[in-house]
């Protein structure tokens, strides 16, 4: 068993340096008037956010940590138009919404959860 134990501490120190992770990535469905997200929550650190509208509207989004002050801009995107953002999340609640107009009080938010 000792042996065993050596053995993958050895193939371990001479493994190559493991690849850094793929960074996690949330699609983010607009329409009239609802924000869809892919999943509930991400990994803290490098989120790829896409925003998709879906609708027949324009619509945008802006990120922000609840309790933080900077908030993540998408640019307006045109329906069946894509915008993405590489951002760095920290662990804690994030609120979304479209800032077109009154979207967002139409329903168009969502709340994600960025764990450690
Ligand atoms: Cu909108």
């Amino acid at each position: 068993m000792k042996l065993l134990v050596f053995a993958a501490a050895a193939a371990a120190a001479f493994a190559p340096q493991a690849a850094a992770p793929a960074p996690a990535r949330l699609g983010v469905s607009a329409r009239e008037f609802h924000l869809i997200l892919s999943r509930a929550s991400v990994k803290a650190g490098v989120v790829v956010i896409q925003l998709q509208n879906d609708g027949e509207d324009v619509h945008d989004l802006r990120v922000r940590r609840v309790g933080g002050v900077h908030t993540f801009r998408f640019p307006l995107t045109s329906p069946g138009d894509r915008s993405e953002l590489v951002v760095h999340l920290r662990p804690g609640r994030y609120s979304l919404w479209c800032s077109v107009a009154d979207h967002a009080q139409l329903g168009m938010r969502a709340a994600l959860r960025v764990r450690r």
